[in-house]
């Protein structure tokens, strides 16, 4: 399979998270792809740089002024006489406005995030941009007749919605990955988003949108990350309705539960006749994930991609969470293998 890479992804390094009241180093970091491209590379996957993509191309699916804010936002802090990493610390909630943008650097940062989880650093904008043109080159390469690419994308983008930072996430890399499907002429994208955490910034992108279809298995919201969107009574909205599948399950979910329900998500979307798929691919249901709570063994990795790759449609894969970095090259290689 086709795999997209670019070294950029290390622009982004360096901060630190608030977990469980402390600031602690980010486990999103940038050796999880060393370990990843080590595995992809022994198994002989061709690895490719990105294309450059016009800034423009992620107005397709983000707010302009969300997009100018992350852009910018560095250069700011730094005039500001501040160095070290960007945190949000407060939250228009509810009771609060949001319908004033405003005009100070660190309002402005809690205004367009959602957890205090997520730093920005000097590199953060380049590198996220990187990823997500690493999801648009495959996202061509798949448009241009290849049967699925990979996309090595860091930092990950599921929880990032149209104007919305959190989770790790800045720009929604699986989502302008459906966005470039569908203006290369597929009618019909469908999401499968298998990453532990519920996709939120995806959900929300395509809330109203019937022509991408969305399906993610996730840690029930009750209890996990990102909390506040998850459930299963949540169908989509106008043009979209009932084209939103939610399939929260309990911590503790091992591969007999979480099969029977990836093949209900399988069946969901395949009864909107989709013609090209995008898989968000996070592999932090793994048993050793230091910040999940499902149990999928190493060795169902294989059958969780083998089980999606039968619905035999045009795929783009987008890397999104995994934090066990060390068995996290083991278990990405284990689902490329069943698109080979
Ligand atoms: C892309 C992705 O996987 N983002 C995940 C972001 C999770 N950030 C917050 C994690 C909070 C975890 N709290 C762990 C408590 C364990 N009991
Ligand atoms: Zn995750």
């Amino acid at each position: 399979m086709k795999v997209v890479h670019t070294p950029l992804h290390a622009l982004h390094d360096g901060g630190m998270e608030l977990h469980r009241g402390e600031l602690v180093p980010c486990f999103e970091m940038p050796s999880r792809v060393d370990h990843i491209l080590g595995a992809l590379t022994r198994d002989g996957h061709a690895i490719q740089a990105p294309r450059d993509h016009d800034d423009a191309i992620l107005e397709r699916v983000h707010d302009p002024a969300y997009l100018a804010f992350l852009r910018g936002a560095w250069a700011e802090w730094r005039a500001e006489g501040r160095e070290g990493f960007m945190l949000a610390g407060a939250f228009p909630a509810r009771g609060l406005r949001r319908d004033i943008v405003p005009t100070g650097l660190h309002a402005r940062l809690g205004y367009y995030s959602f957890d205090a989880g997520s730093p920005i650093v000097a590199g953060t904008w380049q590198a996220a941009r990187a990823a997500a043109h690493c999801a648009l080159t495959a996202a061509d390469l798949v448009a241009a007749g290849e049967r699925s690419a990979y996309a090595l994308c860091r930092p990950p983008g599921h929880h990032a919605g149209r104007s919305t930072m959190g989770g790790y996430c800045f720009l929604n890399n699986a989502a302008l990955a459906a966005q470039r499907l569908r203006d290369a002429g597929f009618a019909r994208v469908a999401i499968l988003d298998v990453d532990y955490h519920h996709g939120n910034g995806t959900q929300e992108i395509f809330w109203e949108r019937g022509d991408v279809p969305f399906a993610s298995i996730h840690g029930d919201p009750n209890t996990e990350y990102p909390f506040y969107l998850g459930h299963a009574d949540e169908r989509g909205a106008g043009a979209g309705e009932g084209c939103n599948h939610n399939f929260p399950l309990p911590r503790g979910t091992t591969w007999p539960e979480y099969e029977a329900t990836l093949a209900r998500a399988l069946e969901a979307l395949a009864a909107h006749a989709p013609d090209a798929l995008v898989v968000s691919l996070g592999v932090d249901v793994f048993e050793g994930d230091p910040i999940s709570q499902f149990k999928l063994a190493a060795g169902d990795f294989r059958p969780l991609g083998a089980r999606t790759a039968a619905l035999g449609l045009p795929t783009v894969l987008v890397q999104e969470g995994g934090y066990a970095v060390a068995e996290i090259g083991e278990n990405v290689a284990s689902v490329l293998a069943t698109f080979a």
